[in-house]
């Protein structure tokens, strides 16, 4: 039986409007007491979170309590230990559950739209009786201090929406952590009974990589530019999208975005697919006005239930599963191998001697390398 099977025979509580759900406190899950995010840009100063007991935790997010999931997504996102280890029980548990909602990335540059056109698509789909929930994956909070992801003030009207959950991107730390910490927030979203996780991020170096390796249809939202529409769009990301979404398709930008939308067609039909999937869509969309954004989560829909009907969706989160953890044991083991003050001192003098000519590369790699043995050899591997 699939993940996803075992999610509908379960019967995740797409009737989870239970008691708390639609609460005013819910609203604001980050706020809810110690649990929440705090506003802190260094990690390392945050306040422990109030710890609930796991039972806690799992029944909280079970029943689709949106102050608990806050909490839960809290716990996930600490960085000490014991946390950790709670965090990963919870996850563990909670699987079962998980699996049931379409996962969408959206991508852009800032100032595309993304925050207007998530606010715009997820008022949409609550309105019509879906559970969405909003992460993010941002990298750069790390140095704006802050995420501008989370800005909410861009999504007055989901905020304030009892059937949607809006999680900032956590601040600082590595990508490969923030990427797992979104991970399993949508993982904890879906046992949480949301139908839709939509996933934001800015495409700021590797991102798009990372949140289109997490989700199943993957949209770049994009605006008309000045002539070449290629100039600020990357390969990369061409091999990754499913949909690009031309946006502020409104006004005097209409046409202009009607012959970007061209544009991009044509140039998606001479890029191969990454996974050789189906042929990306683009379409012209307004989130101001609302044109056009039904049509986009039409096609997201009705690819991702087309995926599931025939096995594909099963066979893709496989794939992803298979590439994190190639990530997952590349970064434990560079943590295990680079994380100790021996380690550090050996290769700040290897640095040393290379620099002044005592030494070739080579050996002073050797030397490195002999080094981060001496400190496996010594090593327990502390958790993840
Ligand atoms: N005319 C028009 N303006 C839009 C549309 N969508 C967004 N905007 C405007 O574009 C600006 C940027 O929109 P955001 O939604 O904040 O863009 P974003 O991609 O989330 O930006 P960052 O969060 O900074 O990455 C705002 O002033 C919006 O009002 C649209 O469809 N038409
Ligand atoms: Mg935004």
């Amino acid at each position: 039986m699939s993940g996803d099977d075992r999610h509908r025979a379960r019967g995740v509580p797409r009737q989870a409007a239970g008691p708390g759900f639609g609460l005013s406190v819910a609203r604001a899950p980050e706020s809810a007491g110690a649990g929440g995010p705090d506003p802190t840009p260094d990690a390392s100063a945050r306040p422990a979170p109030a710890v609930l007991s796991l039972d806690e935790y799992a029944r909280g997010v079970e029943s689709g309590d949106r102050a608990v999931l806050g909490r839960a997504i809290s716990l996930v996102e600490s960085n000490r230990p014991e946390h950790r280890a709670m965090a990963d029980r919870l996850v563990d548990r909670l699987l079962p559950r998980t699996g049931g909602a379409v996962r969408v990335g959206i991508t852009g540059v800032p100032g595309a739209g993304k925050s207007t056109f998530i606010e715009r698509m997820g008022t949409m789909l609550t309105a019509s009786g879906l559970r969405v929930a909003v992460l993010a994956v941002d990298p750069s909070s790390e140095v704006t201090g802050g995420s501008i992801l989370g800005d909410k003030t861009r999504m007055p009207r989901l905020s304030a929406d009892a059937r949607a959950f809006i999680r900032p991107s956590p601040t600082g730390g590595a990508l490969g952590g923030v990427a797992r910490h979104t991970r399993e927030a949508l993982l904890l979203c879906e046992a949480a009974g949301f139908d839709v996780v939509l996933v934001e991020t800015v495409g700021v170096g590797q991102s798009e990589t990372v949140v289109a390796d997490m989700t199943d249809f993957f949209i770049a939202v994009m605006i008309a530019g000045a002539g070449d529409e290629l100039q600020g769009i990357k390969r990369g990301l061409l091999e990754l999208v499913d949909l690009i979404a031309v946006n502020k398709a409104d006004g005097d930008n209409t046409a202009r975005a009607a012959a970007a939308a061209r544009e991009y067609a044509a140039v998606l039909r001479l890029v191969g697919r990454r996974d050789g999937g189906a042929e990306p869509v683009v379409l012209a969309c307004s989130a101001l006005t609302g044109a056009g954004v039904g049509e986009v989560w039409e096609a997201a829909r009705s690819r991702v239930e087309g995926m599931r009907a025939s096995g594909r969706l099963a066979e893709r989160r496989r794939e992803q599963e298979l590439r994190w953890m190639h990530a997952l044991a590349g970064e434990r083991l560079r943590r295990l191998a680079f994380g100790s003050p021996e380690v550090a001192e050996a290769t700040a003098k290897a640095e040393e001697d290379v620099r002044a000519g005592r030494l070739r590369p080579g050996e002073a790699a050797g030397k490195i390398v002999r080094a981060v043995l001496a400190r496996m050899r010594a090593a327990k591997e502390d958790g993840p």
